[in-house]
């Protein structure tokens, strides 16, 4: 039988086999580049066994970091024929090949975590950090807001890739000359748990766009058909400022701004509550309308420090519907495909981030949330995803940010630091 311990000591196993060196990537084969959000979550994970490597790997992704400030969503450090689209395709401009989106910025919060496990060690790592951390997020305060919410200009940047919330968007868009290419994920993953042709051609597509424009924002701003104010981003970013805060009030930085910024954002985070679902959604910039989806990322407001009753209601609902909560998409929808990848699965990473918004705001559902992700870690193991009904594992196996996920939240050890150090 597997014991906690035995799962301690392989979740800190697959986050060292998929080191390589200064950086970590996701999974072996699927995803063999560093992923902005994956990495900082691995950082998490690493500081439960060694805070140096924790650093070590949120300074590598801003190694990336471009001239404007954006951190780009893949850091190619080594060619892997492995992965579509590659380098060459996306054209990023930044100092190492790179994409040219970005992705949720979860990094601050993570870097105020570790921070408050090493304050001594950590000292040097947020002087380091902190200012590209600010410069990262005045990014997105210049070229992603809506009505103070945070946009997404590619269905990767909410990191959420296929979900229902981006498909009538994706539909306006006639992918022409969108050419031949060939997918990899699918050589690596069965097909029937990734997004369909049909999304993957307007992927490529948008990527291609953005490479002929070589990622200029304002061109981008003006002829990206794809915008989309989305729940992930908003509440991701709006918790982040409001850490990185914290942070740079602990090192004696330069703080003038940052509570007026915090401000805007929650004008941008109410902006996201879609009446008529009784449910924080996506809004789509170019036609104006509601997504009307209940997705796990509607769930992402206490997380932000925001409590509403009636999302309360509806994750209690969600709980309900399936085995292992959180699914990524409403189960109750036309739209759920419980192993589709965004469109059902539940995510460990997800969960995470649900679950310590509950947990700080004393939410009577935090305990199931933390309760099911342990389950499906312990009984189904590190995978990328999980079928909320019966917790099939789906995806790519020995994933980092599942790993790190129990390493630092899941495990029930983990204030005895799991016994791994
Ligand atoms: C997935 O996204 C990548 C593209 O960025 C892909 O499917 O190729 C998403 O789940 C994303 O959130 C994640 O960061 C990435 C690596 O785990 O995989």
């Amino acid at each position: 039988m597997t014991t906690i311990a035995d799962l301690n000591q392989k979740a800190k196993e697959i986050l060292t086999k998929n080191d390589r060196g200064g950086y970590t990537i996701p999974t072996a084969g699927l995803y063999p580049y560093q992923w902005n959000w994956d990495s900082a979550f691995a950082a998490l994970g690493f500081a439960a066994f060694d805070v140096k490597r924790a650093w070590q790997e949120l300074e590598t992704l801003f190694s990336a970091q471009w001239d404007d400030g954006m951190v780009p969503h893949i850091v190619f450090h080594r060619q892997d024929p492995g992965y579509f689209p590659g380098p060459d395709v996306w054209g990023g401009t930044g100092p190492v090949p790179s994409s040219g989106i970005t992705q949720p910025p979860v990094a601050a919060t993570m870097a105020r975590f570790i921070f408050e496990r090493d304050q001594d060690g950590s000292q040097e790592a947020i002087q380091a950090l902190f200012p590209k951390m600010r410069a990262w997020h005045n990014w997105f305060f210049k070229w992603r807001l809506d009505q103070g919410a945070a946009c997404v200009t590619h269905p990767w940047e909410a990191g959420r890739d296929n979900t229902p919330e981006w498909d009538d968007a994706m539909a306006r868009i006639d992918p022409v000359g969108v050419g031949e290419y060939e997918r990899r994920d699918t050589t690596h993953v069965d097909g029937s748990m990734r997004p369909t042709k049909f999304d993957y051609d307007r992927y490529v597509w948008l990527v291609q766009m953005g490479n002929r424009l070589k990622w200029n924002q304002q061109k981008l701003l003006e002829e990206n058909p794809f915008r989309i104010a989305d729940p992930t981003m908003t509440f991701i970013l709006l918790r982040a400022h409001r850490d990185l805060l914290v942070l740079g009030e602990a090192i004696g930085a330069d703080i003038r701004g940052m509570a007026e910024e915090i401000e805007m954002l929650e004008g941008g985070a109410a902006s996201l509550w879609n009446e008529k679902i009784k449910s924080f959604d996506a809004r789509d910039t170019k036609s104006g309308e509601w997504t009307n989806c209940v997705s796990n990322a509607s769930f992402l407001c206490w997380y932000a420090g925001i409590d509403q009753k009636e999302q309360s209601a509806q994750l209690e609902r969600v709980l309900d519907a399936v085995k292992f909560g959180v699914p990524s998409h409403d189960p109750e929808s036309p739209k759920f495909d419980g192993r589709r990848y965004w469109r059902g699965p539940t995510w460990a990473v997800v969960n995470f981030l649900i679950g310590i918004g509950l947990e700080e705001m004393e939410h009577p559902l935090a305990e199931r949330v933390r309760e099911a992700t342990r389950q499906l870690i312990t009984e189904f193991g590190f995978a990328e995803y999980f079928d909320p009904h019966d917790g099939t594992p789906a995806g790519g196996q020995f994933f980092t940010w599942t790993a790190a996920v129990w390493l630092s939240w899941a495990s029930p050890t983990i204030g005895e630091n799991n016994g791994i150090n």
